[in-house]
């Protein structure tokens, strides 16, 4: 090197900076799509099995609205979760739109990971899933969550009723999402059903979310913790600004639709404590996520049936 370049071994240069060409031979990947009905905890679970949040997480039933990747890469393996919304009846486009993409992510997947309630028998809901599970040539695999809050003679009760609606169930295991009870088990039950694989995304990525789309949620998330009854559900949020200010504080500005008057003066709250909640929680919860400091403006705007206008879902990304 008296020339003053340098030469550099191309092999070895690749081989080392290539993420996905240093896995054991006995590595497995796949995709596992996460179904279940609403407020099961699928949404939590995925989380947990990631270690970080990357789907939100509420009280109300039919929070997740879209499809969402979760990546876990191990030494052993790499499984892509497809976190799903959860199945019911729809009564309204949104909801139709809901169910596609609850529908959607079996077919490519190599397994179905079944979320329920052990602390409540089946109902209705679960029977749509059992049907649309039914329907599938999958692996099936049961995921009886929230033992936390299941006294054992139910436990015993439930399982044996929802174990009775898939036949196809390839595994059955007791976990609690939000207390960390069998997940780590259970992730080694999943990668024993999964297929020899290579890496498909590279080790540091754990999803396929964009930032603007996790901001938006994550105010959509404390607006379902703190309205009550029918307003959640009529939420949608749409993200307009989103930059970078010289002081170096991200401005981001959003418009929170409801579909009433009404939902729109109990959204806002009395002189604004609520709209000022629901910012000030987002807001804690969006810096800590982008590492940055940011300054969230929120306004509310009255848009009467967007649930089932197609323009408006598409705009809103939900067609
Ligand atoms: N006690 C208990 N609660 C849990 C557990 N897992 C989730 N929850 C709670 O159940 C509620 C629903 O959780 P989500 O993860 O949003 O449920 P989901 O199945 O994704 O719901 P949708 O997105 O509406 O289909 C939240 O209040 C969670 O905190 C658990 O293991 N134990
Ligand atoms: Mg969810």
């Amino acid at each position: 090197m008296t020339d003053g370049k340098q030469s550099i071994d191309v092999d070895a240069f690749f081989a080392q900076s290539d993420p996905f060409a240093d896995v054991p031979p006995d590595h497995r990947s796949g995709f596992v799509a996460v179904v279940g009905r609403p407020n099961v905890g699928k949404s939590t679970l995925m989380n947990a099995i990631l270690g970080q949040k990357v789907a939100i997480v509420s009280p109300r039933p039919q929070t997740t609205r879209n499809r969402i990747a979760g990546i876990l890469t191990r030494e052993d393996c790499q499984i892509v979760f497809i976190d799903t919304p959860g199945i019911h009846k729809p009564k309204h486009k949104l909801g139709e739109f809901m169910m596609d993409q609850a529908r959607k992510a079996l077919p490519d997947a190599d397994l179905a990971l079944w979320v329920v309630d052990v602390s409540k028998p089946p109902r209705r809901d679960d029977e749509r899933v059992a049907a649309v599970l039914q329907a599938q040539p999958l692996p099936v695999i049961l995921a009886m969550n929230k033992i936390d809050i299941t006294p054992p003679d139910r436990l015993l009760a439930h399982a044996e009723a929802y174990r009775a609606q898939v036949p196809g169930i390839v595994e059955d295991i007791a976990v609690s999402a939000l207390k960390h009870q069998g997940v780590d088990a259970l992730v080694d039950r999943i990668r024993e059903h999964l297929p020899p694989g290579p890496r498909y995304y590279p080790p540091g990525q754990v999803s396929d979310i964009q930032e603007r789309f996790l901001v938006a949620e994550l105010i959509r998330e404390k607006a379902l913790l703190y309205l009550q009854e029918e307003v959640p559900h009529a939420v949608a949020v749409d993200l307009q600004d989103f930059e970078e200010r010289e002081n170096g504080v991200i401005y981001i500005f959003a418009r929170i639709f409801v579909e009433r008057e009404s939902q729109k003066g109990i959204l806002i709250g009395k002189r604004g404590a609520m709209i000022k909640k629901i910012g000030q929680e987002a807001r804690k919860e969006i810096e800590a996520a982008l590492g940055r400091k940011v300054y969230l403006e929120l306004r509310v705007k009255v848009k009467p049936k967007w649930r089932r206008n197609p323009a408006e879902l598409r705009r809103l990304g939900y067609a």
